[in-house]
């Protein structure tokens, strides 16, 4: 049995840099699996059936047992931390801000950002509508996080949390994907705070 997490996952991915970011600032050892989507890699059988999802990230306990879904890593990892809070009001308001990440936010942001930056070769593809709608929805998610920002220090509660770590993956690269950060100062602040954290490392980073 390994005696560490492994964790399945792409380098420049926002999904995987969660876990990555998390797992560092709570000093869990992990070894990191690079996983090449371009090459087919998350469609071997063997992969689906740690992932029938076939996606990146993937974690898998030191018993074997297999996690998909970055913000499920986030909460299993954080259980009884300091980044997830046990009170269950609080701890729904972290999940509010994980499942709007989800559905509002990771669709758009994080989707611009590798049409546009990540795999440029593919935009022949794109029509400027699909780009206009990115970014219409990007910065409507963007708002309501400024909203929040603007007048609290955390997304969260009054202190830095998983939902933070959520937020911030694709947040403080979305200039890859065309938005533009300075129209919203309170999450430049909050992106600033963020990377102020211990033990805090940047997206490139392995272990
Ligand atoms: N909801 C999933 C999304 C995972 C996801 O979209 N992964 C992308 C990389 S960021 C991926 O695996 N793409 C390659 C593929 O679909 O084959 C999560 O949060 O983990």
């Amino acid at each position: 049995m390994a005696s560490e997490h492994a964790l399945y996952s792409m380098q420049l991915s926002g999904n995987c840099y969660k876990p990555r970011l998390l797992m560092h600032q709570l000093g869990i050892p992990f070894r990191l699996v690079d996983i090449d989507t371009t090459k087919g890699e998350t469609r071997t059988p063997e992969y689906l059936a740690l992932n029938p999802n076939g996606r990146v990230p993937l974690l898998v306990l030191p018993d074997g047992r297999p996690l998909s879904e970055s913000n499920a890593m986030l909460l299993y990892l954080a259980e009884g931390t300091r980044y997830l809070p046990a009170d269950r009001y609080e701890r729904a308001r972290v999940n509010q801000w994980l499942f709007f990440e989800q559905y509002e936010h990771e669709p758009t942001i994080a989707v611009a950002r590798s049409w546009i930056s990540i795999y440029p070769d593919r935009m022949a593809r794109v029509t400027a509508e699909q780009i206009a709608g990115w970014h219409e929805g990007g910065n409507r998610a963007l708002a309501v996080m400024e909203k929040r920002l603007a007048v609290n220090n955390w997304l969260a509660g009054d202190a830095y949390s998983v939902a933070d770590i959520a937020l911030y993956a694709y947040t403080h690269v979305a200039g890859e994907g065309g938005f533009d950060l300075g129209r919203y100062p309170g999450i430049g602040a909050w992106i600033a705070r963020v990377a102020a954290t211990p033990r805090y490392v940047p997206l490139g980073w392995r272990p």
